[in-house]
């Protein structure tokens, strides 16, 4: 096995006897993968961007729409009390999923990015200021950069941003140095969407609880390729969106810890958030509503229930063993296309696999490979300052899920061939 992937059967608990898993038994269930594009059979390679949505999703927003469309929590009649439960019976799938202890500790928002700017702007509410510090790490997303930047800015508080080593590899010595009395909060990402490294967070959970600082952990490429379970975590808060884990677009989730989560104030006013309004005072709600200010994503929280229990129906381990396999696989070819060079090597690594190829700018191999039916991203990926580290403007990243086969693969690395003919 290629020593750059080694997440593994074993990392999920399967060990080495993990059934194997046939891709070609899901593909119906993703009805967009069968088409052709530019009249060619559809390699969809860009998961890390968007996952495709099983039918059981697609139905289960429509059912709702059909049978049950009603707004939550307000009304007294027999469709809202319909969607009030399956709002909520989903906030309870996402419980289950995450394995955290309370449903009110999962609280719905528009995605990974809205979730990191509620703890953000929380806690500039709650009196982040000059002196205080804020630890990032150069890999991450901009959605878990810029919050933070935006914070610092308008308290005077300090962004710390711990480096990464030449391989693209958090360099863990430093948490140490920078984590200190003046640390409110450190951020950091599960899988690095841009070189698929998997950080090993619960190590740095427990390096910043040694000295009583939380720690948000952003899930947005983790959810739908690794188990996560946030109390084996034991982070203070956990950020993915519904859209990278089969769900729709419009939904994702903060998960906090009910003690972390009432210390923070709401960030957003409005209807649902506040138990009692006069026109001298507001008394906020309980969690979770009060997060969850004005008419939520009730059809979205009902389509990321569909697609975890669609996720619970698959044999996991053996889905995840299979992604391990194709990443190695792909590795492996990529390797041999002359001219491509794979950017990030090291640490295990995830579902992602990022490349540069001689002098050819990215969105020409993007280009020319949606030409063959591949369709891949091209580009810093949200993560410049990583680019910059990198002293690269952009890599072509090709990312897999469980439903991709050998095949998607192959055609990949011919049509990387294709590239070097056209333009090499
Ligand atoms: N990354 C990608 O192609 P939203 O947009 O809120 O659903 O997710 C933001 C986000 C946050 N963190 C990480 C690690 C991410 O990968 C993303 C989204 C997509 O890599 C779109 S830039």
């Amino acid at each position: 096995m290629n020593p750059g992937v080694g997440l593994g059967a074993s990392s999920v608990g399967a060990g080495p006897r993990v059934r194997p898993f046939d891709p070609a038994s899901v593909v119906p269930d993703f009805p967009v993968l069968s088409q052709l594009v530019h009249g060619k059979p559809l390699s969809y390679l860009d998961n890390a961007a968007t996952t495709q949505k099983p039918l059981a999703v697609v139905e289960g927003i429509s059912h709702f729409y059909l049978h049950d469309n009603a707004n939550i929590h307000r009304g007294v009649h027999l469709l809202s009390e319909r969607a009030t439960a399956a709002y909520e019976g989903a906030r309870q799938a996402v419980q289950r999923f995450i394995n955290a202890r309370e449903a009110r500790e999962v609280v719905f928002v528009r995605g990974t990015t809205e979730a990191i700017n509620l703890v953000a702007q929380s806690l500039v509410r709650s009196g982040l200021k000059e002196g205080d510090e804020i630890v990032v790490s150069v890999l991450e997303h901009h959605s878990n950069f810029v919050p933070w930047k935006m914070a610092a800015e308008a308290t005077g508080a300090r962004l710390r941003v711990v480096p990464i080593t030449d391989a693209g590899d958090l360099r863990l010595d430093q948490y140490e140095r920078v984590l200190t009395s003046r640390t409110r909060i450190v951020a950091l990402g599960h899988v690095s969407n841009a070189l698929g490294t998997v950080n090993p967070v619960a190590e740095i959970v427990r390096l910043a609880h040694e000295r009583g600082i939380p720690v948000l952990i952003d899930g947005a490429q983790a959810v739908a390729h690794l188990p996560v379970d946030v109390q084996a975590i034991d982070c203070d808060f956990y950020a993915f969106s519904g859209h990278k884990l089969y769900g729709p677009t419009g939904i994702g989730v903060l998960y906090g810890k009910a003690g972390r989560l009432d210390a923070l104030p709401p960030w957003q006013g409005g209807g649902d958030m506040i138990r009692s309004v006069t026109l001298e005072r507001v008394d906020y709600n309980t969690l979770p509503a009060k997060f969850e200010a004005g008419t939520p994503d009730i059809a979205g929280a009902i389509g990321l229930e569909a697609a975890i229990r669609y996720l619970e129906g698959l044999d996991r381990a053996a889905a995840f063993a299979h992604e391990e396999e194709l990443l190695g696989y792909a590795i492996e070819r990529l390797e041999r296309v002359p001219g491509v060079r794979l950017v990030g090597r090291g640490a295990p690594r995830t579902s992602i696999v990022s490349f540069v190829m001689d002098e050819i700018h990215p969105h020409d191999i993007g280009t020319i490979l949606d030409g063959e039916g591949v369709a891949i991203r091209a580009g810093h990926h949200c993560c410049q300052p990583l680019m910059h580290r990198l002293g690269l403007g952009a890599t072509a990243r090709a990312s897999f899920a469980f439903y991709n086969r050998k095949e998607d693969v192959d055609r990949l690395a011919d049509a990387l061939d294709r590239v070097r003919e056209v333009l090499g």
